[in-house]
């Protein structure tokens, strides 16, 4: 056990550090006060079970090892959730753009959806972890993908766990059928997303107005009372 411990320490290490530095994107574009292609990020570390069950399907032996490291991408995984189906293209190019990672591999399972219904846009990287022992480069997978299409991964996942991945035909279809309505429902939000964004502008200037004249009246409040009070503090 504590030989897996030790192999998943810099998996578990780059999920931390990736997702800080995931969400930053989100703080920066908040600084900017421009729309934020990024919403939230996850991350985990591949379960052991999960790793498991992998090795069964790949005829892998179920041991830490380089080899297993390699045939297993995604033992560290980190997912981001995007608004828009455009949001997904401008995060894809800021990681292009990055020197803290290298892209080794995209899936875009968005213009190929897979034949479940799937769609997500999948990045393979290569990432540096700096351990005691000095550098080591481990793999790590990325999935970008709206709101709706992560909706409807969670639900099939669960399905699928519960069936042992053998879904019945009638589910399988109403999943097929489920993952083109939010297709159109991600299209129809991008054909308002002009109107989502002003109101989103609105939000944010109305939170900060309020936020300042809650501060205000506090601070009006405390000199009032000082002044009624002088020797209380
Ligand atoms: P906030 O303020 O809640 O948005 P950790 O538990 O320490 O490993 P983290 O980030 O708390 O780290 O956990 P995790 O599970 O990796 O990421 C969860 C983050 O995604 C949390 O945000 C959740 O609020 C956010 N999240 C999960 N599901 C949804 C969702 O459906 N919609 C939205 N908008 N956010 C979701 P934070 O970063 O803790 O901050
Ligand atoms: P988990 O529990 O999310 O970790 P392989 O090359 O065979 O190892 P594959 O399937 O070719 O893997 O890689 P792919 O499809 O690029 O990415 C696999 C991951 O994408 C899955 O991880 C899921 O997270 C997600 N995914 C792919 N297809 C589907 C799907 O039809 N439904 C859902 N809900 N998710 C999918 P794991 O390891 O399967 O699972």
């Amino acid at each position: 056990m504590n030989e897996w411990k030790q192999f998943l320490a810099p998996y578990k290490q780059a999920v931390a550090e990736l997702k800080v530095k995931l969400k930053g994107l989100r703080a920066q574009y908040e600084l900017e006060n421009v729309h934020t292609p990024v919403e939230f990020v996850t991350g985990r570390v591949k379960p052991l079970a999960s790793i498991y069950d992998k090795t069964l399907e790949k005829g892998i032996a179920f041991k830490p090892s380089d080899a297993l490291a390699a045939e297993l991408p995604d033992i560290a995984g980190l997912r981001i959730m995007c608004q828009f189906v455009d949001d997904i293209g401008k995060v894809v190019q800021t990681l292009r753009n990055r020197t803290d990672m290298r892209i080794i591999e995209e899936r875009d399972y968005i213009s190929n959806k897979k034949k479940s219904g799937y769609r997500s846009f999948h990045i393979i990287i290569e990432y540096p972890v700096q351990t005691i022992h000095g550098e080591k480069s481990i793999m790590a997978e990325i999935q970008i993908r709206t709101l709706a299409m992560n909706f409807w991964a969670s639900i099939e996942h669960s399905l699928n766990y519960k069936y042992s991945g053998e879904l019945p035909d009638e589910i399988r279809h109403r999943l097929e059928r489920a993952a083109e309505a939010a297709f159109r429902l991600d299209e129809e939000m991008s054909l308002i997303r002009d109107e989502i964004h002003d109101a989103q502008k609105y939000f944010s200037a109305f939170k900060e107005t309020a936020e300042r004249d809650y501060q205000i009246r506090n601070e009006r409040r405390n000199d009032h009372n000082e002044i009624r009070n002088p020797d209380k503090k």
